[in-house]
């Protein structure tokens, strides 16, 4: 096999190779899309060489392998990211340069693969390449979703969702591995296996049957030759689906209606997050998911294993989250019912493979299913998930004897007011290990929401704080920046090593350095600017404060509570025209799940505060509020460099983490925020000092809501009530006063997440970031003391964390 080079030189040949063969034209007749992909496949092609070197490694090795099993992956753009981890970048820009055109131009190509919703599914994606940096054998499994998450446009401020056909164009980043398809089967019946006294075993008789075909995406190490992948599974009607017959009598829609149910499965992702969306297709594509992965595992462990004691010593797999949890009875039935193993080795096996990482706190996030749609879908998994309860409440019984409201509430089926199963119980009764994401949310998780089961069994729950990658989020977001820090540390091992910029911390005093951190972010807020200005048509300042609140939208995050803070500026400057206010953008970025009205109803409200603001010919001088459409994880790689200010004001005990907040943190961006999620990990290490607190505590913000009344904090405090008069009287609905109503009603009537008693808090904790900024160099020095202590929220500390911990897994280094 002829290998690919590493000069210049190879790599020109290569392009013009591909351009000649893969894409079959020629130079003088490509187009911009044919130079994006020929560039993406010679770029590939490294990778798949060291793709093949990673599988010869860990066939020979035969390690224990990590399994990661999600519903969503996040990727963000392929292309910077592969030039950098083969360092063929300074290749590229010579060669475009010469073409006359720039990398930016082909990157504008490069199409985000969506397919997740928010910090979940880019949880990950970081977790994957921190694994593969770390050399962990791993393989992440998924859906590939023919369409990811939504496009969010705004019509008259309103969100519209368009399709996300993220293929179009052809995704040149997956392999289709079309020899490794499985079937899986859905809804009919089952019946008592012959062979089988015991009654545990039993046959299930699938009424449907679809296949799952399987492509990859490479996920390369950064510094080091290993390339795990992503396996995304795709759902496809079984051969014999095409009814000729009937396309023959003209019944063309009949004809194809059983392809067009089995490719609905993998169709859509739904476009949920902290939010239950309980659908039946939904939990179909759970179970494809679940299906197609067990199998795929169960056959890589017998290219090199032989019987099922060993299966755990080599399969850890680890559940994202509880839509993969079906997966614990997947197992067991593939052990019990088709591998005949007992019942109890079957269990003893399953227990020791999986473990569970819970991502929330609220109850309308943890999954839920009605037991008559599993039983419909699933007779034979229902019937396995009561003989895993019975035998699970029997231990219960054992321990606490007589405790019957106990065991109701461990039980995996819910009972009132309808009887479900519970997918979360289900996942730690099947899980080894259980983790929370921050150290506030596992103490929560064990006091509160799994609080029977730390109980039962305190050994199981851990916590590993969510991390994220400093590659991506560092390296590729704010080249300026790492290149000043690079030049500052001696050379780039911290991209690997981030506690390194610790080192920062010796400069953060020096006048010379803190001007030239300055100077960077200026940089990059020009480029902002540049961005923001294209997408919304807004010019903003390039020296005003850079507020960011960029995250999903959710009632539990606040963006309310932000909005009230901007519509009190607004006030402020219009009644005092020459007040002496720090000049600032606050830049909103996120969607709202399509179904969630009063969220969208929010994000209709902050585009009509912008247009207010922004054409106020007063005010817009020293405020702008923008929200450019379709936050992804692209735009954020634009945002994050130039915040100056990130918003994490959730209410104290909601957020399970938080992901961005550590980004923002790392390129220096100084938080306002509660002690909630990873904010109060990141306050501890950056310091108090550079860290804008304010807020109830959890503690405090359960107590209060006991006995909650909005209405007072409004009657108290005139700022408040200004600002939500300001709403209610329509001024940014052109005296409209109804439609922004609802919000008014929701914060006055009911306001769940106590955004009103925080308010004065927030006010006066903004009047200190206001202070601090007007010290450019004293706020420069916080700057850089923020990403010099937040190398701790690396994604490759939390890996680490979790082989040593949960895990137990061993790197295979690739020669
Ligand atoms: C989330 C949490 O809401 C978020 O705080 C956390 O950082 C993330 C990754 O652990 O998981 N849970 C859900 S659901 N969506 C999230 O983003």
């Amino acid at each position: 096999m002829r290998s690919v080079g590493s000069t210049l030189a190879d790599f020109e040949q290569d392009l013009i190779s591909n351009l000649y063969y893969q894409r079959g034209t020629t130079l003088e007749s490509a187009s911009g899309s044919d130079g994006y992909q020929t560039l993406a496949l010679t770029v590939r092609d490294r990778l798949v060489e060291r793709y093949a070197r990673t599988a010869a490694a860990h066939y020979e090795a035969n390690p224990r392998f990590v399994y990661y099993l999600s519903a969503e992956y996040l990727l963000g753009r392929q292309l910077g990211q592969n030039l950098l981890y083969t360092d063929t970048e300074r290749f590229v820009r010579p060669i475009a340069a010469d073409l006359g055109v720039t990398l930016e131009d082909l990157e504008s190509y490069d199409v985000e693969p969506g397919l997740g919703n928010g910090g979940l599914g880019r949880l990950a994606a970081c977790l994957m390449d921190s694994m593969a940096t770390l050399d962990i054998p791993a393989v992440g499994y998924g859906i590939r979703y023919e369409f990811g998450i939504f496009k969010q446009a705004f019509r008259d401020g309103a969100q519209v969702e368009r399709p996300d056909d993220w293929t179009f164009y052809g995704n040149p980043w997956e392999f289709p591995a079309p020899d490794d398809r499985q079937v899986v089967g859905f809804y009919g019946t089952t019946a008592a296996a012959l062979d089988d006294p015991t009654g545990l075993r039993r046959q299930w008789t699938p009424g449907e049957v679809v296949r799952g075909e399987p492509s990859h995406m490479l996920v390369p190490g950064y510094g080091t030759q290993t390339v795990n992948i992503i396996r995304l599974w795709q759902a496809r009607a079984s051969r014999q689906s095409f009814d000729l017959s009937r396309f023959g009598a003209g019944q063309y829609k009949e004809a194809v209606e059983d392809i067009v149910r089995a490719e609905n499965i993998s169709k859509v992702l739904y476009p949920d997050d902290s939010t239950e969306q309980g659908r039946e297709l939904r939990l179909k594509q759970q179970y494809f998911l679940v299906a197609c992965s067990l199998r795929d595992i169960i056959r890589r462990y017998r290219l090199r294993n032989t019987g099922w004691d060993a299966f755990p010593a080599k399969v850890v797999i680890q559940l994202n989250d509880t839509h993969p949890v079906m997966a614990v009875t997947e197992l067991m039935r593939l052990l019990v019912d088709e591998y005949k193993l007992d019942w109890d080795l079957a269990w003893s096996i399953t227990r020791r493979t999986f473990n569970y990482t819970c991502h929330t706190l609220l109850p309308e996030a943890l999954e839920t299913w009605p037991v008559a749609v599993v039983e419909r879908l699933l007779p034979r998994h229902m019937e396995i998930i009561y003989a895993i309860n019975h035998f699970f409440l029997q231990e219960v019984e054992a321990t606490y004897p007589g405790d019957l409201d106990r065991l109701r509430r461990l039980s995996i089926i819910q009972e009132e007011p309808d009887k479900r199963v519970r997918m979360a119980h289900l996942a730690v009764v099947g899980s080894t290990a259980v983790n929370g994401v921050a150290e506030l949310h596992t103490r929560l998780l064990a006091a509160t929401t799994l609080r029977d089961f730390a109980e039962l069994w305190p050994q199981k729950f851990h916590n590993v704080t969510n991390g994220v990658t400093p590659r991506r989020f560092v390296r590729l977001a704010n080249p300026r920046l790492s290149e000043l820090i690079t030049e500052r540390l001696g050379d780039e091992s911290w991209l690997t090593d981030l506690d390194r910029l610790e080192g920062l911390a010796g400069v953060a005093d020096d006048p010379a350095f803190l001007e030239r951190w300055r100077a960077v972010k200026r940089a990059n807020k020009v480029d902002l600017a540049a961005h923001v200005e294209r997408s919304t048509g807004v010019v903003i300042d390039p020296d005003a404060l850079c507020d960011v609140m960029i995250k999903r939208f959710h009632e539990y995050k606040r963006q309310h509570l932000k909005l009230l803070h901007v519509i009190m500026l607004f006030n402020r400057l219009r009644e005092h025209p020459d007040l002496d206010v720090v000049p600032r953008t606050v830049l909103f970025g996120g969607k709202a799940a399509p179904g969630y009205h009063s969220m969208k109803l929010l994000l209709r409200l902050v585009n009509a505060v912008a247009e207010t603001v922004n054409t106020d010919p007063v005010v817009s001088r020293r405020l702008k509020v923008v929200l450019p459409p379709d936050y992804n994880v692209t735009r954020a790689q634009w945002i994050i460099p130039a915040a100056d200010l990130s918003e994490q004001i959730s209410l104290a005990g909601k957020e399970a983490s938080g992901t961005g907040n550590m980004k923002l943190a790392l390129n220096g961006a100084l938080t306002i925020g509660t002690l909630d999620g990873a904010n109060i990990e990141i306050r501890d290490r950056v310091g108090a000092d550079n860290f804008f607190l304010f807020g109830l505590d959890a503690q405090e913000a359960a107590d209060l809501r006991r006995d909650y009344h909005p209405r007072a904090y409004y009657e108290s405090d005139p700022d408040l009530r200004a600002a939500i008069d300001t709403i209610a009287a329509g001024t940014f609905a052109k005296g409209d006063r109804s439609l922004f109503a609802p919000v008014v009603d929701s914060m006055l009537g009911r306001d769940e997440y106590l955004a009103l008693a925080d308010y004065r808090a927030y006010l006066e904790c903004q009047e200190r970031v206001e202070h601090a900024w007007r010290d450019q160099e004293a706020w420069a020095r916080m700057s850089v003391l923020n990403s010099a202590r937040s190398g701790f929220f690396s994604s490759d500390r939390t890996v680490r964390e979790y082989c040593d911990r949960i895990w137990r897994v061993e790197p295979v280094r690739v020669a």
